[in-house]
C-alpha cells in the first residue's frame, strides 16, 4: 500500500496537464483501478485481517482523490495565470482618433433637439412613415376639403380598386406620432416626435423629404405661458447663448387655437447667424395651444385637460445654425460635403459634455 500510495502521489504532482489527471484517477481509483482492485480484495480477507487493511484503502483512496483535486487546481491556477501575462489589454490608451464616416447634419441637430427636451422630461415618440389618413389629416381637425389633402401637397399610397382600407398617405408631418402617443398614454404627457415626413414640393428651399421635430405636453392648466417658457428655453440651450428673445405672431393651423408663429431675435454677421441680439428677427417653428377637437381624436377629454404643441422644421434649423446654404445639398450624398459638413460619431450630443462639437 506504500508503494501504491508513493507512486500515484508522486505521478499526480508531476502531471504536466489535466488529460494526464484523468488518466492517474481513472489508473488509481477508476472502476478498475488498482486502489478500488484491492478494495474489492477486502471481502475474500479473514475479519481481522479486514479491519486492519479497510480503513487503510480508505484513507488512500481518500488521499489521492484529495491530491488529484489539489493538482488541478494548481494546474487552472497557472493555466490563467499564464493567460493573464499573455492577454492584456491598455485600458488608457486613447479610442481611434477619428472613424471614416461623419455623422450628417440632420442627425446631428434631431439629436441636439432631443437632448434639449429630454432634459425637461420630454420622451421621444416614433411612428410609420406611411400613415393612415385619419392619423395624419382627421384627427388633427384638417377636413376632407383642405387643399393640403389633394394630390398637389400630398403623396398619396396606391390604393385598390375596390376602395375596402382606408387611404394611406406619406406623412406631411409628424403630428399623427402624437395622435398615436395620446391614444396609447394619455394624459399628463410630454413628448417629442422627430422624423421624416414629405410634401410633394421641389425648390431652393423645399426637398420633397425633410425632417421634423414636434412637440406636445399635455396637463391640467397648460398655457401658452408654459409653450412660451419652454420654447424659450429651448432656443437657450440649442443656440448655446445666455439670452433669446422670442416674438409671437398670431397664425392659424388646423390643429391648434390659438396658433402662434414664433420668430427668434438675430442678426446676421458675415453671412453667418448671430442668436439673441440685432434688430432682425427669423421665423423658427408654429405653435399653438391643442384644439379640443385634437385632444378628443387622440382619447384625451378636452374639458380636463389642456396641452401646447409645436413643430420645428430640423433642416431648416441645422442650415442656420452651422452656416449651411443650400438645403439640396443635404440629401445629395456627396462625401466632400459629408466631410466638411459632418460631425464626429463619437461626439454624442448631452447637456453635460457640450451640444455640438464639430468633426
Ligand atoms: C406645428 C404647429 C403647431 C402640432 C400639433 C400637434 C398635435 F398633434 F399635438 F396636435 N403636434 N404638433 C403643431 C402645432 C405643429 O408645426 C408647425
Amino acid at each position: 500500500m506504500d508503494v501504491l500510495r508513493e507512486r500515484y502521489l508522486t505521478a499526480i504532482a508531476a502531471a504536466p496537464d489535466e488529460v494526464a489527471l484523468e488518466d492517474l484517477r481513472v489508473r488509481a481509483i477508476g472502476r478498475k483501478g488498482e486502489v478500488s482492485l484491492r478494495m474489492r480484495e477486502l471481502g475474500r480477507m479473514t475479519p481481522d485481517e479486514r479491519k486492519v487493511a479497510g480503513p487503510k484503502l480508505n484513507a488512500l483512496k481518500e488521499e489521492i482523490t484529495s491530491a488529484l483535486a489539489a493538482r488541478k487546481a494548481a494546474l487552472e491556477d497557472a493555466s490563467l495565470d499564464e493567460r493573464l501575462k499573455a492577454e492584456w489589454l491598455d485600458v488608457t490608451l486613447p479610442a481611434r482618433s477619428r472613424s471614416a464616416g461623419t455623422v450628417h447634419p440632420v442627425s446631428q441637430v434631431t439629436e441636439e433637439v432631443t437632448a434639449v427636451f429630454a432634459d425637461m422630461g420630454f420622451t421621444v415618440a416614433e411612428g410609420p412613415q406611411v400613415e393612415s389618413d385619419w392619423h395624419n389629416f382627421d384627427a388633427l381637425n384638417i377636413p376632407a376639403e383642405h387643399p393640403t389633402r389633394t394630390e398637389m401637397d400630398t403623396f398619396y399610397m396606391s390604393h385598390a380598386a375596390d376602395q375596402t382600407d382606408p387611404p394611406h398617405v406619406l406623412r406631411t408631418h409628424t403630428s399623427p406620432v402624437q395622435i398615436r402617443a395620446m391614444n396609447r398614454f394619455g394624459a399628463p404627457l410630454r413628448v417629442i416626435c422627430p422624423g421624416r415626413v414629405y410634401r410633394a414640393d421641389y425648390d431652393q428651399t423645399h426637398t420633397p423629404m425633410f425632417h421634423q421635430i414636434e412637440g406636445l405636453a399635455v396637463d391640467v392648466d397648460i398655457s401658452m405661458a408654459n409653450l412660451k417658457w419652454c420654447l424659450e428655453e429651448f432656443c437657450r440651450a440649442f443656440f448655446e447663448v445666455d439670452q433669446v428673445e422670442l416674438r409671437f405672431r398670431a397664425s392659424h393651423f388646423p390643429f391648434t387655437e390659438p396658433s402662434a408663429e414664433v420668430d427668434l431675435r438675430c442678426s446676421w454677421e458675415d453671412g453667418r447667424l448671430k442668436v439673441g441680439e440685432g434688430d432682425s428677427w427669423m421665423e423658427i417653428l408654429g405653435s399653438g395651444m391643442v384644439h379640443p377637437k385634437v385632444l378628443k381624436a387622440g382619447g384625451i377629454d378636452p374639458d380636463k385637460w389642456q396641452g401646447f404643441a409645436f413643430g420645428i422644421g430640423i433642416d431648416r434649423l441645422a442650415m442656420l445654425k452651422y452656416g449651411m446654404p443650400d438645403l439640396r445639398a443635404f440629401f445629395d450624398g456627396d462625401l466632400r460635403w459629408l466631410k466638411h459638413y459632418g460631425f464626429a460619431a463619437l461626439d454624442v450630443p448631452g447637456l453635460h459634455g457640450g451640444l455640438s462639437r464639430p468633426a
